[in-house]
């Protein structure tokens, strides 16, 4: 890649953030960050912040801004030589703000899923906690039921994936991204892309991003809704 490259994938909970990061990591060579699994291994490791993060996991709440961004500039620092993705951040304005005087950013990508795809989505994911292998009961199940294909150790629920968690979180995020969707469209970086299905949207941020990331200097065009 000739140029260092930097991207951000905002969606609400369960709108395919990691699935298309994944495949954004392994067709662009992007290192992808993800706030979300950032937090969980510092909650594994029970360092301070985790166990802060913690508490408002569980509940369904936004993890407070200094926090997060404590935890994650220094990340995107010690990655700075290379082009990456952060996926799950920034989710809130002071937190965009915060990335605005760290870095300029080539594009952002914003999931539109509607609501009721979000909901029944995450009620079928389950995780193996040691290597973060995401399944869903219906997209793409384990081999067998409860149990890593690999490892053949049990799955897990997400504890912000069960019921009264998942509702508040989905909820929240429309209030705070708000104000973030609209501070990206009006740097002309905002690429969004509606539909219920991943494999739908791939096709579309992967020609989006063979354009940007071959082009000598970030384009001050945003591309309309598909
Ligand atoms: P996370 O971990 O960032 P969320 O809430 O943003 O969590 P999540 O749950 O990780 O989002 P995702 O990455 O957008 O979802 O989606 P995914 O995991 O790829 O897909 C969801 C499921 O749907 C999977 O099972 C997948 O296989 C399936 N799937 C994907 N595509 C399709 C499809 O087309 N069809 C079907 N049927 N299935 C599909 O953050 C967790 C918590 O950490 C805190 C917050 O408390 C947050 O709630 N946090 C922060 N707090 C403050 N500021 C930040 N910046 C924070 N970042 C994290
Ligand atoms: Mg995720």
């Amino acid at each position: 890649m000739a140029r260092i490259f930097r991207a951000v994938i905002m969606g609400p909970p369960g709108s395919g953030k990691g699935t298309i990061s994944e495949r954004i990591a392994r067709t662009f060579g992007l290192q992808h960050l993800s706030s979300g699994d950032f937090l969980r291994e510092n909650i594994d490791a029970r360092t301070e912040a985790g166990k802060l993060a913690k508490t408002y996991i569980k509940k369904g709440l936004l993890v407070p801004d200094h926090v997060m961004t404590r935890l994650l500039l220094p990340r995107l620092e010690e990655i700075a030589r290379h082009s990456w993705l952060l996926d799950g951040f920034p989710r809130t304005l002071a937190q965009a703000q915060v990335l605005n005087s760290a870095c300029d950013l080539d594009v952002v990508i914003s999931l539109n899923v509607p609501f009721e795809t979000l909901k029944e989505r995450l009620r079928h994911r389950w995780i193996h906690p040691a290597s973060g292998r995401v399944y869903n009961l219906v997209f793409n199940p384990p081999r067998v039921k409860g149990v890593d294909d690999i490892t053949g150790e049990p799955l897990i629920q997400h504890e912000d994936d069960k019921a009264e968690a998942l509702v508040a979180r989905l909820r929240h995020y429309k209030d705070v991204a708000k104000p973030v969707i609209d501070l990206y469209k009006s740097k002309g970086i905002l690429h969004t892309f509606s539909d219920t299905d991943t494999d739908h949207i791939w096709p579309h941020i992967s020609s989006m991003l063979s354009v940007k990331i071959t082009a000598p200097t970030p384009s001050a065009q945003s591309t309309p809704t598909h």
